[in-house]
């Protein structure tokens, strides 16, 4: 038993990690994760009828395979506001990850760190400082998510900390204005077992031994257009607005100054009965028109995956759920295999679909499957 991680017993071996596929993953880490963990890190809300949506409706679009494309070793590089990446896919913002790993977020950006040219996304809703976060990533490049404070004096001073650390881009979640009815967590009465030590200065408590929900409800509830302006205008960073599903929101976003739009349904953990994020894709892209960059999340788990959403508009894919679930199983080394799956295996269909670069995926055609 940990007593630094309020009793929670949550996994410390540090080892790479075997991917065949990150389905498999999941498995593996619901032997070695605490039930509350594991739970509310894998379940959504309602039905999960979202959270299935978001893997079912890779089935709605096929990859042409293309000969004779003279392609050899693929090109995984692309850049994002002028910063250059290995490859076209980053971490996306999770919470509390301490609760697949001892570690917490200083695991998870370590081996994004060793693994190199991938972007950490740092959650406000970390269990580590920034500081501890720092140790694994050593001036990797991160971007701050935040879940704002009712008072923006506060969010000023997390905008501080998050730019003094270096962030690169600000994300604004905008879907979770409330918490998804997660049956999982209620079952499981789930609080953190350890704080959050970015939003504890806004919080009645540090987190620990909190709810998300009472979490959230002393988050600022009410987000609109003013919140974009706002952190666009504080922060002079690039700011994203994610939690994007429809055309007219990511409109509304940019009408706000919104530098990037992040196509995202919180990983079918906020409005249950939302599309299978990638179904949301291609209109969103087609009103943005590359006006703006798009970041795509919600469901990838596999290079298909990747080289679809890229194909239907994303600049840049989000991972999400299976780097936590590589953290679990084999700590910093685990989330660097995960990244290094990720890599080869868009490799692997970048090659069999006769695309050379990141550009050549964009410009493939896909097919419609009925
Ligand atoms: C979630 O549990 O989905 C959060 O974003 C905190």
């Amino acid at each position: 038993e940990d007593v630094n991680n309020g009793g929670y017993d949550a996994p410390s071996n540090v080892n790479e990690v075997e991917v065949i596929n990150t389905y498999e993953l999941e498995e593996k880490a619901k032997e070695v994760v605490p039930k509350g963990g594991f739970d509310y890190m894998s379940g959504a809300s309602g039905d999960e009828f979202t959270l299935q949506q978001n893997t079912k409706v890779w089935d709605k679009k096929g990859i042409l395979p293309r000969v004779l494309a003279d392609v050899e070793f693929p090109e995984t590089s692309t850049s994002i506001f002028g910063q250059e990446l290995k490859v076209p896919f980053v971490m996306s913002p999770i919470a509390a990850h301490g609760l697949a790993h001892q570690t917490k977020e200083a695991g998870t950006a370590r081996g994004i760190a060793e693994f190199g040219g991938s972007i950490m996304s740092i959650s406000a809703y970390s269990g580590a400082s920034f500081s501890e976060i720092e140790e694994g990533l050593k001036d990797n490049k991160r971007w701050f998510q935040i879940y704002m404070s009712k008072d923006d004096e506060m969010n000023k001073n997390i905008i501080d900390e998050a730019k003094a650390d270096g962030a690169s881009a600000i994300i604004l979640t905008a879907d979770a204005t409330l918490g998804g009815n997660r049956d999982r967590d209620d079952r499981n009465k789930f609080v953190y077992p350890f704080g959050m030590p970015i939003v504890s200065r806004y919080l009645k408590g540090d987190a620990k031994n909190m709810s998300l929900n009472n979490i959230y409800a002393q988050s600022k509830q009410k987000i609109s257009t003013d919140d974009v302006h706002f952190l666009k205008e504080y922060s002079g960073l690039p700011v994203f607005v994610k939690g994007i599903q429809t055309p007219e929101d990511a409109m509304s976003a940019l009408g706000a100054g919104a530098d990037g739009i992040w196509v995202s349904n919180h990983g079918g953990r906020q409005l249950d009965g939302a599309p299978g994020s990638f179904e949301a894709l291609e209109s969103i892209s087609k009103a943005v028109q590359g006006r703006a960059p798009i970041v795509f999340d919600s469901g990838i788990r596999r290079g298909e995956h990747m080289f679809k959403a890229l194909a239907s508009g994303a600049d840049i894919v989000g991972i999400g759920r299976p780097v936590l679930y590589g953290l679990a199983l084999g700590g910093w080394k685990g989330v660097q295999s995960v990244f290094e799956y990720f890599e080869k295996d868009l490799k692997r269909v970048m090659q069999l679909a006769g695309t050379q670069t990141i550009e050549d995926i964009k410009k493939a055609r896909l097919f419609d499957i009925k």
